[in-house]
């Protein structure tokens, strides 16, 4: 299959050394070897993202506004393909775009020390203070409603009445759990009429694959602009926290192994505010914590809600894999609470003091 998408790109002596590449749910990715010259590809799920052109379209605009104002920055350009399109469509085998791999670079998969995180965090902040300046309004929306917590959570309403019956019944506790928590959406109504939330270029993926690093564990830039779209800071730190604050995954089924790590949670606060605490409100920066709960609670009704409708959106690996999930991530939230207090005065010290809480 990959052949003819290889000769589309010009990758004349790529045959046969696709290698799968991450871990994402969505898209699928494999790393390519032509010749000297290693690349990515990756296939657009075009079940998921309607309209692959609208994503093109955002990465061209903010790579000229970057290219512009900031030629310094590093940014990935997609490779075009013998046609000179950024999208490669192929009828029988969807859509595919091909990035060059960035040399004397790495992604990691997890976070394994809080230096990590903070570089991380250090690369989405830098990124959207570097956008500061560019009407976040003009890129298209490549995901309607992606991070829409009231949908979500309307979604999920949706699917108590219409889901699967046993599945329901199997679900109650956390069907509660999530009930019980409905606050956490009320807050984000609140945040949406609120003026002193700005409306920002947004990465909406901030997993640590996301990041490309250099040898000395020194972050390069951010990939994958499949979501970039406009948004609240409390999507990408929210994401930040949820996947990199727990020694363990979303996927860990053992919830004893849930923790939230304090020294983790200092070095998201300094990297990323590092670079946007002058341009954060005081009620953003007040909202630090919240943006894990957002993003926590949001997650946990997703992965619960396709649950209840039969998987049909992640699909899952083995049975009850995003009832599992939901549970882990509930877990967490409940975690990131009990500290909630503590660890929002940690942000509070860092823009009192402007001095780190922790070195890192
Ligand atoms: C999906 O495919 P991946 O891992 O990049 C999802 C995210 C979820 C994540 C949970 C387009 O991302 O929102 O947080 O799974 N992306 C989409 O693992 O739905
Ligand atoms: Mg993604």
């Amino acid at each position: 299959m990959l052949q003819k998408i290889f000769t589309a790109f010009g990758l004349n002596e790529a045959f046969d050394k696709a290698v799968p590449f991450g871990s994402g749910l969505i898209n699928h990715t494999w790393k390519i070897k032509n010749g000297n010259n290693t690349f990515i590809l990756q296939r657009i799920n075009d079940q998921i993202f309607k309209d692959p052109g609208a994503i093109a379209y955002n990465i061209d605009i903010t790579a000229s506004y970057l290219r512009q104002h900031y030629p310094d920055y590093l940014f990935v350009m997609p490779v075009k393909s013998i046609y000179k399109e950024d999208i490669f469509f192929d009828e029988e085998h969807g859509y595919f775009r091909l990035s060059p791999f960035v040399e004397n670079s790495h992604t990691i998969d997890v976070v394994k020390e809080p230096l990590e995180a903070y570089e991380a965090a250090a690369q989405f902040g830098k990124f959207t203070k570097l956008l500061a300046g560019f009407d976040a309004t003009q890129l298209k929306i490549t995901l309607v409603d992606f991070h829409n917590l009231t949908l979500r959570y309307q979604q999920f309403e949706q699917a108590l009445l219409n889901g699967n019956a046993e599945r329901i019944q199997q679900s109650a506790k956390l069907i509660e759990t999530i009930i019980a928590n409905k606050s956490i959406a009320a807050i984000f109504e609140k945040i949406k009429l609120n003026t002193n939330f700005k409306i920002r270029v947004t990465h909406h993926d901030t997993k640590i694959s996301n990041v490309l690093f250099d040898n000395n564990i020194k972050g390069l830039c951010v990939i994958d602009l499949d979501t970039l779209m406009p948004g609240y800071f409390i999507s990408d730190v929210g994401d930040m926290l949820r996947t990199y604050l727990s020694p363990v995954s979303e996927e860990e089924k053992d919830f004893s192994k849930i923790e939230i790590r304090n020294n983790y949670f200092a070095a998201i606060a300094e990297g990323y505010l590092g670079q946007l605490k002058d341009e954060l409100s005081t009620e953003e920066k007040n909202h630090f914590v919240y943006a894990g709960k957002f993003m926590i609670y949001m997650q946990a009704i997703r992965f619960l809600t396709d649950y209840i409708n039969n998987d049909i959106y992640y699909g899952s690996k083995y049975e009850g894999h995003n009832f599992v999930r939901a549970g882990n991530q509930l877990t967490l939230l409940q975690k990131l609470m009990e500290k909630e207090d503590k660890l929002q005065q940690v942000v509070t010290n860092f823009n009192a003091t402007q001095t780190p809480a922790t070195a890192v």
